[in-house]
Parts: structure tokens; sequence; C-alpha cells
């Protein structure tokens, strides 16, 4: 072991070795390799003018760590890096700076790349790729003629969201709380010809493929839930004396003989037709209110129900009751059909609404079959039926099916399957995204640009301000915006609406598979050969927006025959966010932000990493300690100096110290699969002061050893070192030490099988395995299922780690 330079100094050596991976390529995947394949992917960064957030690199250096070890285990890995740079953060920037969005892009994109090369991680640059550029974008820009040819994009007058503010329509997603998402000025309501995907086609898939993927369950379950699928039936209520009748959605047909008024939305199509000469000032008076609230006012449960009568009756279908028809704001006019059923006694909604206006409370399910005086608030559970005629006496789920098809037999119901999910706004009338690939001409409509037209460049603005109006900085960009029909040849319009941010996103892992191809968004052989994502990293804040859109592109994709496949990411793990040291979000108004580049300075990108790793579980939040960092810091000063000091003249190394490095070989086989980085850290910690304790106790091999276990979460460390021992090749040319099957070997057991006494078989089990594991084993031995067959176990008996006796 060479002596020169004893202090751990991170500067000196962290950059040399950088240098070194980088003309070695160490880590461009290899297209086609017969080594299997590994897709390791983190959520594409959006380089913002704020610069690399501590928050990346908690998702990276863990990523990269599993990409090193996977590398090391011979495994073919890719392990890309790319810019999301289209949409608001850089527009906004611009406006505010007066760099245009272009140029920030380019400035933000070159800081970015310096910080993450600083951390030494190990992407394969050669496939960079960057959303905002035309080679890139005109692939973004195809899916949509794509989606546009198959009818799921789609042009609809409707009203959305708009910033008063901002003076840009908003997402769903950018309404947070009732206010824009950005400047905090209380979003309004604006009717605009918006460009929308049919995301909605694919809300079953969505939800049914989840079953094929290996997603965090909170993930999964966040995902159901906003697709929100709702199994129900819709009922028939005629309007006597009229040509109308209404159809409600319920999820709850047992309570059909509860009901005791019909509810329209304000905006229901029967809503004004329906309003009697007597009522009409009242009613009109109330939809006209109630049209003009957010939707977050109308959906605050908490609020004071309101509502109007307006004059007509509705059939009860079930026993011909006459219902009043009221018109009220908590029934929302896109879910189900507009219309409910008024149940009191059993929708806590409906019994607000009851009780303010006096409307009859009638219970007809009960826990016992009893009938309770003076409901306090609605019995949402399932029971029995009361009050019901034939169908009283049934519980709930009997009697729903029942009444249903009693129904339906009449024609007066169906079953029916309603989503929460609507469709997806995909216009923004902002400058900085992708054009809309679509020209507007005054005889043939909505004509897509023909595929080799593409990509439409983002004309070079210099006014790209929000016009106000509502339409896209693009329109003053007379030059661009005026083209030739290429349908008639007539003179014609582009649109002027861009993308939203999430268009770059939703497919750029198949960009990284054929970066540089000009003829298709990715070549289906290599498509086939890199796909699925094996691993997939990233925020929970991104589980219903790009985590969604991105399967439900990737679908489309199977469909038009894209893509082998209709899930494009195998597993997918989310890590918590860090928070600052007061606890709060980082955040430059709070001034707590930490900038990685300082602690690179003051520590090196091992100790940033290594931290972030040891932090805490992966999956939660957990504050920042500069303290901790620190200890970090100390603990790599000791390995240092430990690997440095040991003489290495050991012959055999302490069994006690070899046993550890098994060990350890193991936990770290274990844990990174589960992403349990912390608990690695730790168990290093925990070796590293064993063999402090046994000084000169290791064989050089051993320590070697020890440095490839240590090599993906300290790679720069571990290569210095590594070199030092007098290698000339990089210790990521090594092989991953394979867990000594000895130690392994503890852990299994070999459990004796009797039948009546007698030996029959032996097995291998768990040493943690308990009776019911044996049980299940020895029966599923066919040796076992021979002498069981035809004969009923009396008794079992169960000695732990020794034997069980089946009794026949
Ligand atoms: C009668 C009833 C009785 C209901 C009862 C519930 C309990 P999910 O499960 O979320 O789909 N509903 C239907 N359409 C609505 C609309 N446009 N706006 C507001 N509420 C609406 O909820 C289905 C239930 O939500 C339906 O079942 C309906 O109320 C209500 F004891 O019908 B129910
Ligand atoms: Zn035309």
């Amino acid at each position: 072991m060479k002596k020169t330079n004893q202090k751990y100094q991170p500067s000196k050596i962290e950059p040399k070795w950088q240098k070194f991976w980088e003309t070695k390529k160490l880590y461009e995947a290899e297209d086609y390799s017969k080594k299997p394949k590994k897709y390791i992917l983190i959520e594409f960064p959006y380089p913002s003018g704020e610069g690399l957030h501590v928050g990346h690199v908690r998702s990276y250096a863990a990523l990269d760590a599993v990409a090193r070890k996977k590398r090391l285990e011979d495994k073919n890995v890719l392990f890309p890096i790319g810019w999301d740079a289209f949409g608001l953060p850089t527009e906004n920037y611009a406006l505010k700076t007066g760099v245009h969005p272009e140029k920030a892009t380019a400035k933000n994109v070159a800081n970015f790349k310096k910080q993450l090369q600083s951390l030494g991680l190990s992407f394969d640059w050669s496939r960079e790729i960057n959303t905002t550029d035309p080679e890139y974008y005109q692939w973004t820009q195809w899916i949509f003629l794509k989606l546009f040819e198959k009818g799921l994009a789609y042009q609809a007058e409707i009203p959305i969201n708009w910033c008063p503010s901002c003076k840009i329509g908003l997402a769903n997603e950018e309404v947070v709380g009732g206010a824009c998402e950005r400047c905090g000025t209380p979003a309004a309501k604006k009717t605009l010809k918006q460009w929308m995907l049919k995301i909605t086609k694919y809300a079953g898939r969505l939800i049914d493929d989840l079953a094929k993927v290996d997603f965090p369950e909170r993930v999964k379950a966040q995902q159901k839930n906003w697709i929100g699928r709702s199994k129900g039936t819709e009922i028939i209520f005629q309007i006597p004396n009229t040509k109308y009748q209404i159809q409600v959605f319920t999820t709850r047909t047992d309570t059909l003989f509860g009901t005791t008024a019909v509810v329209l939305a304000p905006e229901h199509t029967l809503a004004e037709k329906l309003i009697t000469p007597k009522y009409q000032k009242e009613a009109k008076n109330y939809i006209e209110k109630a049209l003009a609230k957010s939707d977050f006012e109308r959906e605050n449960l908490a609020k004071e129900k309101t509502g109007v009568f307006c004059g007509s009756y509705a059939i009860n279908p079930a026993n011909g009751e006459k219902l009043p028809i009221w018109i009220a704001d908590y029934v929302l006019c896109d879910y189900g059909t507009g219309a409910i059923m008024c149940v009191p006694a059993h929708d806590q909604r409906d019994f607000e609404f009851a009780k303010k206006f006096n409307l009859p409370i009638k219970q007809v399910i009960s826990p016992d079959g009893k009938e309770e005086k003076n409901l306090k608030a609605a019995f949402v559970a399932n029971g029995v039926l009361i009050n019901s005629e034939e169908f009283s006496g049934h519980y709930s789920e009997e009697a729903k099916k029942q009444i249903t098809s009693w129904l339906e037999k009449r024609g007066l119901a169906k079953s029916q399957i309603h989503y929460k999910l609507r469709d997806w706004v995909f216009s923004r009338q902002h400058y900085w995204g992708e054009p809309i690939p679509i020209i507007h001409c005054p005889k043939c409509g909505a004509v897509p640009v023909p595929e080799k037209d593409l990509p439409i460049k983002l004309p070079y603005l210099e006014k790209y301000q929000p016009t106000g109006t509502g339409e896209s900085p693009l329109a003053q960009a007379t030059d661009w915006l005026n083209t030739k029909c290429p349908k008639c040849g007539g003179s014609a319009k582009r649109e002027t609406d861009t993308m939203p941010n999430w268009a770059g996103s939703n497919w750029y892992f198949l960009r990284y598979l054929n970066p540089k191809n000009n003829k298709v968004l990715a070549d289906s052989a290599k498509i086939k050969y890199w796909m699925p994502v094996d691993w997939y990293n990233g925020g929970y804040e991104h589980t219903t927006l790009h985590l969604l859109y991105s399967r439900f592109i990737y679908k489309f994709l199977f469909d038009i025959g894209v893509v082998p496949d209709t899930e494009p990411y195998a597993r997918r793990t989310s890590h918590g966010i860090i928070l600052a040291q007061d606890g709060r979000k980082m955040s430059k108004s709070f001034g707590n932000v930490i900038n990685p580049d300082e602690i690179v300075k003051e520590f090196g990108a091992d100790t940033l990493r290594l931290y972030e790793m040891f932090l805490g579980p992966f999956d939660q939040a957990i504050t920042w300690s500069t303290d901790g960092v620190k200890g970090v810091c100390r603990f790599l000063e000791k390995t240092w100096k430990l690997v440095l000091e040991t003489e290495t003249k050991a012959v055999k190394t302490n069994p006690k110290i070899s046993s550890a490095l098994q060990k350890l070989n193991l936990k770290i086989d274990q844990d990174l699969e589960k992403t349990k980085f912390n608990t690695i850290v730790a168990a290093f910690m925990e070796f590293v002061n064993l063999v402090n304790e046994n000084k000169q106790q290791i064989t050089k091999k051993d320590l070697e050893k020890f440095l490839i276990l240590l090599s993906p979460f300290a790679p720069h460390l571990a290569e210095e070192l590594w070199s030092r021992f007098g290698h000339k090749n990089s210790i990521f040319e090594e092989s991953w030490p394979v867990a000594g099957k000895k130690l392994i070997k503890t852990d299994q057991l070999t459990i004796i099988i009797q039948i009546n006494g007698k030996l029959r078989d032996k097995l291998e089990v768990a040493a943690d395995a308990t009776e019911k594991d044996v049980v299940e084993l020895a029966q599923n031995s066919d040796k076992i299922k021979k002498w069981l067959s035809g004969h009923k176990i009396q008794k079992t008996i169960f000695v732990p780690n020794k034997l069980i006796n089946f009794v026949i």
C-alpha cells in the first residue's frame, strides 16, 4: 500500500476519477449485449434557475448505487439522464429576468450538468436528451398526430381554470386549494377552446394493469383513487305529464325505497326545463349563482348545503311515490349522470340537505332490522332492509342485486361503471412549449400537419409574454402563424396553443434507447431489447400526474404497435422529500436551502451521497442535519485511514472479521433491493469499527473485497484506495463478490418429515420457518403427497428446527 498523501482530501481525488471514468467510457450501455439488461431510471430533472437540489441527490445517489452494483454483477446497465426543459418555471424566470427562455434553458442545463458531474454519478451521458430540442420534440408532436388520427385528441369548448393574475389557463393539478399554484391568486373560470386527450378511454386499463407491476401499495392506491372507478346503477325516474325522464347514478340501489327527492346539478340540461312558472325567478337565480362558483367552492364538503325546489315532481320507480325535484350545487354536473336520488337517511350529504330544507328522512337500512327514532346522522353502512316492501328483511348486498334486476326487467335500470377521471386538458396558452402540430383552415377545419413537415419548430419570439386574452403568445408570430392548408392549399393558420410540461416527459424513457434516430421515435428492436424499465425511482408528488400520464401514453403506443407491451415500468419506488434543518420545506423565501455544491466543496461528493442514503428510510420525508453530514465524513476518513494503515501482512483474516464481511455482503444484496440504503451504510460503519478493534487481522484480499462492496456507495474513495493497492484497472471493472455459501447455509436447515413416525422425506427450510410454513412445504412434496393421498391427518407434531410428524 502506497502511503503518500495520508490525509483524506476528496477535492484532490474526486475530479481525477470522474475524468478517468469518462475517458474509459465505463458507463455506456451496450445495445443488444448478451449480458442481462437492467434499465435503471430516475425522473429526469427540470433544469430550473435554482440549480440542483439536495432532493435530486437523494434519488440519484441511491439509484446510482443500484446501477453501479448491477454493473459489478455483470449486468448490461442503462442509467441515462436528460432534461425536461419546457414549461412554466423557465418562462416565468425569463419574464422576470428578461433572459429569453431558450438562453435561460441552455444556461441552466449547463449548470445542472456541471453539478451532476461533480457528484460522479454513473450516467450514460452519450444518450443525453433535451425535450426542447426540435430533434426530440418532433416525436412528441408525432405522438400527438397519432392521438389525433385515432380520435383521442380533440377540441372542446370548456370552462377552464384561469388565473387572473398570471393570465393563463391552469390544469386541475395547477390549482392548489382553489388558487393558482404559482402566485396564489384564487382561480377563476374562463371558457376557451382547448385541446383535450381522451385519457378516460383508458381508465379501466389504467386500473386493471396495476396488477401487473411492482409499485408501492400507496402509489397504486393513489392512482386508483384518482381514476375513481365506481360500479353502480343508473335508474330512470319518470316525470308525469312531460316527455322528460331523469336518470340518476347510484351505488346504493338497496336504499331506493328511502328516496325522498331527486336532485339535479345546476348545469343539468333538464334543470331549466323543469322549473314551473311559480318558481322561475328563484330557481333561475340560484342556477346563475351556482355556475359562477369555482369547483373548489362547490366540492368543499364542509360548506352549508344550498338548493332550490323547481316545482316539478318525479316518480320513484320502486313504489310510485311522488318526489320533489330540487336543484343543488352539491351535485356535480360532470360525474355520473349529473343527477342523484336523494336518500337522507343513508347519505350524509343528502342528510344535511334534507335537514336544511325539511325533506322527509326515511330509514330503509338498519343494523338490526329495527327502526331508529331521530337519526342524528346518516347511517351509511350496509345492513338489513326495512320499510322496503317485499325486499324488507334482505341484506344490502343481495338487495342491491335483486332491486337492480327487478328494475332492469322493466327497462328502468342498467348497471354502469363511472370514473372520476376526466379527460386531460392538453392546451397551454404559453410560449415555452411544443407547438401543437395542427393547422386551422377556414374550409377544412383542424388539419393535422403532415408527418414529413415535423418538427413544427417553436419560432424565436422576442415578445413571449402572456397576452391576457387567453390567446397564446404564438398568435403574435405572424410569419409563423400564416401558412397553407395541407389539404386544400388555401390560406390557413397554425394552432397557437402549446403542449403542457407533461408532454415531453410522457415518453422520454423511450428516446434514451435511441436518442439520435431521425426516422422513428426509437428503433423497435432497441425498444424490445431494453423495455420495460426495470427500476424507476421518483417523487410521490408525480404519482397521479407524470406516472399516470406516461402509463396512458405507453398503452396508446402499444395499441398502435410502437411498443411491445402495455406497461412502461416494471418497478417503481419513491423517495421521501428532504426538509430543511428547521423542519420546513426548503425554500428560497425561508432562506433554508442547502446547496449541494457547498457540501461537495467542503466534504466531498462521496460524503454527500452517503449521507443522503444514511438519512433515514428512503421512502420517508426526512430532516437535513449538517452534523449528520460531518458524522458521515468522519466515517469515510476512518475508512481511509484504516485501509491505508493496515499492513496487509495477515495470512488469514480473523474468522470474526471474515464472517462479518460475509454478512455485510449479504446485507447489501438484500437491503439494496428493498431500498434500505440507510441500513447498508450503518452496516459499513459497524464493519469498519470491528476491523479497527482487530487491527492488522485482515488480509489484502478481504480488504479489496471490502472496497468493492463499498464502491457503489462511495465510488471515488473506493477507486482511489483500489489504485493505491497497485491496480491499474477501475474497481468498477471487477466483479461483485458472491456472499459465502457457508454463511447463507446457517440461515437454512434440514427438516425431517415423518408419517406415523417413519422418515419419508427431508426438506430444506428457512431457519425461521413456522409450523404453518413447514406443513405447507411438506404437503407440496411429491413424496409426501403420495403418502398422504386418501388419508386424513389426525395429528401434526412439530419440533422446531428438527422434524414434523403427520399422524394418519
Ligand atoms: C343514492 C345513495 C344512497 C348514494 C346512499 C349513496 C349512499 P361514488 O362511490 O363516489 O361513485 N352521486 C352520484 N352522482 C353524483 C353527482 N353527480 N354529484 C354528487 N354525488 C353524486 O359515489 C356514488 C354516489 O354518489 C351515488 O350513490 C350518489 O349517491 C352520489 F345511502 O345514490 B348515492
Ligand atoms: Zn383547407
